[in-house]
């Protein structure tokens, strides 16, 4: 009996990894492509194979598996966009994109999502944050749970519990004007942000108005904008395996 359920077990193995392969349910089942290529995968998060999903994967950093929901790096894309623009998604995979709140709420309800940002200053230097625990909880506001910082630029998103706001839609924590037309950036805002990572794209040499630009203001102040910053997520790996064979 033993012997049989070990070679049932194998092909059962076989035939996971088979579909891992051809339906990547995650980026941590994607192939190594090289980050500089900016490299655009189909992953299959939601267990249906006609529910495909084009996205960027960060296979290095980390131990890889990172999906990229938020990627600003030249410029090129306007992130000065309206609420529907933000629900649904915008711009190119392989260049500057934010990935759409409702895929970020439809995949951080399907697991346990953790989230990291990737910073890089015009000098070369780079910072990182990272949440041990991400969450959209709802479809109106898109309120987000996020808890379990970790990192190297400090917490400049104590934004736990806020809702999304856009230059249209003023969810934000200061009556009488929107912290999205006021910082030029989509956010959850309260009064208003530590980080603006949707805020206007400054190019080298350029001073922000104060807080405009892609602000992370535990690492770099109100007046410094990044070359570049990514928004990843990754789902956590379960903490408590099943054994390979029954007892
Ligand atoms: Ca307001």
């Amino acid at each position: 009996m033993n012997e049989l359920s070990a070679v049932v077990q194998q092909y059962r193995n076989l035939v996971e990894s088979i579909q891992n392969a051809t339906f990547p349910p995650s980026c941590r089942y994607v192939p190594f492509k090289p980050l500089w290529q900016k490299p655009v995968y189909t992953i299959f998060p939601f267990g249906n194979t006609n529910q495909g999903i084009e996205v960027a994967c960060d296979v290095i950093t980390d131990g890889g598996g990172w999906m990229i929901i938020q990627r600003r790096i030249d410029g090129s894309e306007e992130f000065y966009r309206n609420w529907n623009d933000y629900v649904t998604g915008f711009g190119k995979i392989n260049s500057e994109y934010w990935i759409g709140m409702d895929t970020i709420y439809n995949l951080t309800n399907s697991g346990n999502y953790e989230l990291r940002v990737d910073m890089e200053d015009f000098q070369g230097n780079t910072a990182y944050a990272k949440y041990r625990n991400f969450r959209l909880l709802d479809r109106i506001y898109y309120t987000v749970w996020i808890s379990g910082y970790s990192g190297t630029a400090g917490d400049s998103m104590e934004i736990n519990g806020r809702k999304f706001s856009t230059k249209d839609r003023d969810n934000d924590g200061i009556s009488g004007s929107n912290c999205a037309v006021l910082y030029r950036g989509a956010w959850w805002h309260i009064a208003c942000h530590g980080a603006n990572p949707n805020g206007i794209y400054y190019t080298a040499g350029q001073t922000p108005t104060r807080a405009r630009g892609i602000i992370w203001y535990s690492w770099k102040g109100w007046f410094e904008s990044m070359k570049s910053i990514e928004m990843k997520i990754r789902l956590k790996k379960a903490k408590v395996k099943k054994p390979l064979f029954g007892s």
